[in-house]
């Protein structure tokens, strides 16, 4: 009984997000143990492991607030089947970082970590997709401490766990490694369009042996 509307496409839902997702507005912060205290003067942030130099990358707080700025509006999915709609976040775009830190040409793979050890793995190409930011704000203000204030990963092609809180570095790394939940039965990848959900799901290259 068709009323002239275009059929939904399989798997894909109403509201043209991912399958198997659902729309939740309010984006109550999800994480795995406590919120770090900033405390500016520590604060660093820094890239290392297999940079094209050799060397570590280092920004203090007031120097990372002079990197080039930009803005991204993006859906953001979170693997626990939720979707917030319309994200505006502002930071420093991925693809900035690595023009002043650039990468050894046998870089395949990046690890972000945040405080306290959480990390998350990626492809050097996901790392560098064109809406990631290094983000120091949401709806045109500084993040909370809950959502990662002063700096996190915002990684929306993929589940919403690659987009690590209060980070801290960045690795380049030669081959994959996998990150915290990525060790723990989530997918390697990771991208809400296939469902790659679970680490049951991958096939063979998908990710490093388990
Ligand atoms: N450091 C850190 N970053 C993290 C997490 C975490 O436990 N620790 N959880 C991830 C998960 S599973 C999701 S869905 C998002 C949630 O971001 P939000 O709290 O801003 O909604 O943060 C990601 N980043
Ligand atoms: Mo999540």
């Amino acid at each position: 009984m068709s009323d002239g509307t275009e059929a939904e496409s399989a798997g894909t839902g109403p509201s043209g997000l991912p399958p198997g997702q659902a729309v939740r507005r309010e984006h109550k912060p999800l994480h795995y143990g406590r919120v770090p205290s900033f405390r500016p003067q520590r604060w660093d942030f820094r890239v290392f492991g297999a940079t094209e130099s050799l060397g570590t990358y280092r920004w203090d707080w007031e120097e990372f607030a002079e990197l080039p700025r930009a803005r991204e509006v993006r859906d953001f999915h979170c693997v626990m089947r939720f979707s917030v709609p319309d994200v505006p976040w502002g930071g420093v775009r991925s693809s900035d970082l690595v023009r002043l830190a650039p990468p050894a040409p046998e870089a395949t793979h990046v690890m972000a970590w945040g405080e306290y050890g959480y990390s998350a793995n990626m492809r050097m190409d996901d790392f560098l997709g064109d809406a990631v930011l290094l983000a120091t704000h949401r709806d045109g203000v500084p993040l909370t401490p809950e959502h990662g204030f002063p700096l996190r990963l915002v990684v929306p092609h993929l589940y919403g766990w690659k987009s690590v809180k209060w980070l801290r570095s960045v690795e380049y790394m030669v081959g994959d490694r996998r990150g915290f939940w990525e060790e723990r039965g989530y997918h390697n990848r990771a991208d809400p369009w296939s469902e790659e959900r679970f680490s049951h799901q991958e096939g063979p290259g998908d990710g490093p042996p388990l």
